[in-house]
């Protein structure tokens, strides 16, 4: 039975189209920098936000009817969710999807009934995958939610509660393994704390990393191939969050004997709550050779909160891109964790919500090939180092076979250094727009 009546299969009809239900960019067989669009943006939806949110705030309840003709809180709702979710899937041509396990069944008060629900709708799901390319991007355990979890997870004071979370995780990898997943998620959710006055942080952050530990072992130990990934976020729920950027976290995975198994998955809102820009979290994870999965949304400059926007910024999604690429692609995918603005409740909305994603990364990864094609960043940037590859000096300091007194010798001998050469930061910002705007 068709669910989404109102809207056809959707496609590409280009930049000049004015149809609000199709692709302006994402054209899936377009080949840029050798390969078709489809498999540079392996593009996911996450069942949260699409199938499940309603647009419930803090001060009002939900508008858009997420029911797909069933009665919520049913497992006939969790099926009708999976025959919403196929079906919006094939029409924008998405072949991944991403859950937690309570986004998939509603939760029972004994987590042997959940479990029962999760071996039920995972049959159901399955089934439904065959016949189609769709496949699980990456799964996770939702250890937020529930008032168990109001202190965190690994990092809560009860071990009750963490023997909870781990059960919750084993669940999750069975499910993810039984999906075929390619990764399997940790967000830490209320993985921090709001005062140092009740709190070892020592002891929690020990604990959250015994419970990633755990999590290795038994994901191996049932052949879970994929990756591991942190997602890193700042705040919201806690105050303070443990996993608060990238940097943080590949410090985290490296002191716990982690960084074989994991990498991060990036989101774009998340990056910008700490205080940095998307690209600057992906450069952090590619460096360190950990830029697994992204989580493509954008939040809202003016607003300091977790906005879960659909992308719609060019500028953004080219930089985004222009990483990537650089990085040679990704273990994961793009998850389109972003939900539509709170007024724009309808179906169709769904749909353009996703249009809009997958045509601003399309345009990202158009304009980032570009660029890398142009060449004259990277040659700058080349050009700006190259007195360490240039001159004896430069060459001795890459070699490691200099040292303090040599090099202070040297600067004697110079006297006063040239001064570095300019950074022409306008001038490559010029750059990036005549490429963007051509
Ligand atoms: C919340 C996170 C969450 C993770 C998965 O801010 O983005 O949705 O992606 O638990
Ligand atoms: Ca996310
Ligand atoms: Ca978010």
């Amino acid at each position: 039975m068709e669910i989404f009546k109102n809207v056809p299969e959707i496609k590409y009809e280009g930049p000049e189209s004015k149809n609000p239900l199709a692709f302006k960019y994402y054209d899936a067989e377009k080949v840029v920098m050798g390969k078709p669009m489809k498999e540079h943006l392996p593009f996911a939806m996450a069942w949260w936000h699409n199938l499940c949110a309603t647009g419930v705030d803090m001060f009002g309840r939900g508008v858009a009817d997420k029911s797909f003709g069933a009665k919520e809180g049913t497992m006939e709702h969790a099926k009708a969710k999976v025959d919403a979710g196929f079906e919006f899937m094939q029409k924008l041509g998405i072949k991944y999807f991403c859950f937690h396990d309570v986004d998939l069944v509603p939760e029972a008060d004994d987590i042997k009934e959940t479990n029962r629900r999760l071996d039920e709708i995972s049959d159901y799901i399955l089934e439904k995958m065959k016949g189609t390319d769709i496949k699980c991007l990456w799964g996770t355990a939702n250890m937020f939610g529930n008032p168990r979890f109001m202190n965190g997870a690994g990092s809560s004071n009860s071990a009750d509660v963490f023997a909870f979370a781990a059960a919750q995780v084993k669940k999750a990898l069975d499910i993810t393994v039984k999906l075929g997943g390619r990764g399997y998620v940790f967000w830490g959710g209320r993985e921090g704390y709001e005062t140092l006055l009740n709190t070892d942080v020592k002891f929690e952050q020990e604990n959250i990393a015994r419970l990633m530990k755990m999590a290795v072992e038994y994901g191996r130990s049932i052949g879970f191939k994929g990756d591991f990934y942190i997602e890193p976020k700042p705040k919201e729920p806690m105050k303070h969050q443990y996993d608060f950027d990238a940097a943080t976290a590949i410090g985290f995975l490296k002191a716990h004997g982690l960084d074989k198994d994991f990498k991060l998955n990036i989101e774009a809102n998340h990056a910008t709550l700490a205080g940095h820009t998307f690209e600057h979290d992906l450069r952090i994870s590619a460096i360190n050779g950990m830029l697994g999965s992204i989580d493509a949304n954008q939040g809202d400059m003016l607003l300091g909160w977790d906005t879960d926007e659909f992308p719609f910024d060019v500028y953004t999604s080219t930089m985004c891109m222009y990483e990537v690429l650089k990085a040679g692609g990704l273990t994961g995918g793009f998850n389109f964790d972003a939900k539509n603005r709170r007024p724009s409740y309808t179906q169709e909305d769904m749909f353009m919500g996703f249009i809009l994603g997958m045509d601003t990364f399309a345009l990202g990864l158009i304009k980032a090939a570009e660029l890398i094609e142009d060449g004259r960043i990277d040659e700058f940037v080349k050009e700006r180092y190259s007195s360490y590859y240039n001159t004896e000096i430069g060459k001795k300091i890459l070699n490691n076979n200099t040292n303090l007194k040599e090099l202070a010798e040297y600067a004697d001998s110079l006297g006063k250094p040239e001064l570095p050469g300019s950074g022409r930061q306008e001038m490559l910002e010029g750059i990036v727009n005549s490429v963007l705007f051509k």
